[in-house]
């Protein structure tokens, strides 16, 4: 069956993902985030590895603050009819909720138990709840499967950043 042709970010986002099963990538990652963070200083938490690139603490507050989106998203896609989804700028909430300056464990326990809740309706829903559609304003109708396994390409794109992040670098005196 010839399949839509997918929207660059949607490909990217899969590409990460692979052929694993999203729901396990998911449950792995708190883990994976509380053992990326241990044992690094705070200044190496929140030091930008670029002037426009986020810090670690910066991506967690981005991990909260993604799942709490695709807890809505998730929700809506379930008990709605073909909802259209509200665009979300990653940046602006970055900015303005101050990721920057609150703790990892904050960061991570929001997440976590988003996470735990988002996962759970996910293996409630059967395949035909699986395979409801929403509308994203530039992409058009997807799936809830969809979304839900780049959510979890997501996952694996923004661990590498904090990798990265946290990677360490030669003093720019040198
Ligand atoms: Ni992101």
């Amino acid at each position: 069956m010839p399949e839509k042709k997918l929207h660059p970010l949607v490909e990217y986002e899969l590409g990460w993902l692979g052929d694993d099963d999203p729901a396990q990538v998911m449950a792995a990652t708190p883990q994976k985030l509380r053992e990326l963070i241990e044992g690094v200083d705070d200044d190496s938490l929140r030091r930008r590895p670029a002037a426009d690139s986020w810090s670690a603490i910066e991506l967690l507050g981005h991990f909260a603050d993604i799942e709490l989106i695709h807890a809505e998203r998730f929700r809506r896609i379930l008990a709605e009819d073909k909802p259209r989804l509200v665009p979300f700028d990653p940046d602006a909430w970055n900015a303005t909720l101050g990721h920057s300056k609150r703790s990892p464990v904050e960061h991570l326990a929001l997440f976590e138990a988003l996470r735990r809740s988002n996962l759970d309706v996910w293996r409630r829903a059967s395949l035909a709840d699986r395979a409801r559609e929403y509308i994203h304003g530039e992409r058009g109708a997807e799936s809830y499967e969809l979304l839900f396994k780049m959510c979890a390409g997501h996952d694996r794109l923004h661990m590498a950043q904090i990798q990265e992040a946290l990677r360490p670098r030669a003093s720019a005196s040198l």
